[in-house]
């Protein structure tokens, strides 16, 4: 199949899925075509069968905002005509599915139909696209995708309660290359990061608010206290800098390791004992599986579908939003002893593989085939 794939390039759980649905797509046979503003951060290199449009967006004096839709819309078309796409896949409601609208409306017009599908993420639901200045648009866009689907029962649900749709939403869990997190430990680096042997504690993210860093360091103080451990922050943000003064406040400013954005996840989710992702929301938690593929246990808050990826007392523990005590409750409990940890470690792992990447692009695959018979 043609298939064109529309996502952020940036860093960030919506991306690197999309991307890394394109990567086993293209290994696949299919050829796939990214439509973005940016090469997206995961698809370096030349890869066979994938193809790379970068969107422009023209500026000129009148325009205080460029109109990237404008311009994402019309690469779409030209895009899907002079590559004869068989499909669009957009990830990310705000602006992908209804700049999908305008180019499927304009294709139409010199009759050629182009279904699409859109994936919901998360925020484009349960943050930004309910903003009153875009949720008239978001609804009518996903209603008007000819598939639409969720990275989790909860975001189907949440959009369901947020959003008149009138569609079906169909759920296709996120994935992740098992083997890929499958990684030995870098002797050198667990030295450098824990020379005297400590616990090592990690958090991944873009350090937005919704994120509540704040309470990743709070946990962190708490577990110090009982046993000698290292945090490893990972990513970069608004919120990083308030974590770093409160880990000075703290007065453990030196177990904190903060690394800014690193693309060689997997090396160091590879060192690290526990995972912990406090956020007040995630549709999925993206990041938290890919801990888990990594043998790496996770502490999480219950919002959004954090429970549909972290086991309670099996992959780790799960706890409401902003409840610091229980967290670090748990993260102790798991990290008391060798042999707690290393049975945590073997369930995360364990979980993780039902969400392998090859059970997953079957459902995307059959998804498109509805559309493309014959292709
Ligand atoms: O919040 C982020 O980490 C980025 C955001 C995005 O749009 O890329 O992540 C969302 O999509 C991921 C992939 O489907 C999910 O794993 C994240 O849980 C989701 N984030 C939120 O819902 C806050």
């Amino acid at each position: 199949m043609r298939i064109g794939i529309v996502c952020y390039p940036t860093y960030g759980g919506s991306g690197v899925l999309a991307t890394e649905l394109g990567k086993a797509l293209a290994e696949k046979g299919h050829f796939v075509h990214f439509i973005t503003y940016q090469q997206p951060v995961r698809l370096n290199g030349f890869i066979p069968n994938i193809y790379y449009h970068e969107v422009q967006v023209p500026t000129y004096p009148l325009f205080d905002f460029p109109p990237y839709e404008t311009a994402l819309a019309s690469t779409m078309v030209d895009v899907i005509k002079n590559h004869h796409l068989d499909l669009l896949h957009v990830h990310y409601a705000i602006p992908h599915a209804s700049a999908a609208y305008m180019a499927k409306k304009i294709l139409e017009t010199e009759g050629k139909h182009i279904p699409v599908i859109t994936t919901l993420h998360g925020t484009d639901i349960t943050l930004v696209g309910r903003d009153k200045t875009y949720a008239p648009v978001v609804a009518f866009s996903i209603n008007q995708s000819d598939v639409i689907t969720a990275v989790s029962n909860n975001l189907r649900e949440e959009t369901y309660k947020n959003f008149d749709i009138r569609k079906e939403i169909e759920v296709v869990y996120n994935f992740i290359d098992v083997t890929r997190f499958n990684h030995k430990p870098l002797d050198a680096f667990k030295k450098v990061l824990a020379p005297n042997g400590e616990r090592i504690l990690l958090h991944a993210s873009n350090f937005r608010k919704i994120k509540r860093v704040q309470d990743v360091v709070k946990v962190f103080y708490e577990v110090q206290k009982t046993i000698p451990a290292k945090l490893l922050l990972v990513g970069d943000g608004p919120e990083r800098q308030t974590a770093e003064e409160q880990g000075r406040e703290l007065g453990i400013f030196d177990k904190l390791v903060f690394v800014g954005k690193q693309e060689q996840m997997e090396e160091i989710f590879a060192v690290a004992d526990l995972f912990l992702l406090t956020s007040e929301y995630e549709s999925f938690g993206l990041a938290a599986l890919e801990a888990m593929a990594s043998r790496v246990p996770v502490i999480s808050t219950d919002a959004g579908g954090l429970g549909e990826v972290n086991v309670e007392g099996v992959t780790g523990f799960l706890a409401a939003v902003g409840d610091v005590a229980t967290m670090s409750e748990k993260a102790l409990f798991i990290l008391k002893d060798d042999h707690t940890l290393e049975q945590f470690k073997q369930n995360a792992f364990e979980h993780a593989q039902q969400f392998n990447i090859d059970a997953i692009i079957p459902e995307y695959e059959a998804i498109y085939r509805r559309f493309c018979k014959d292709c």
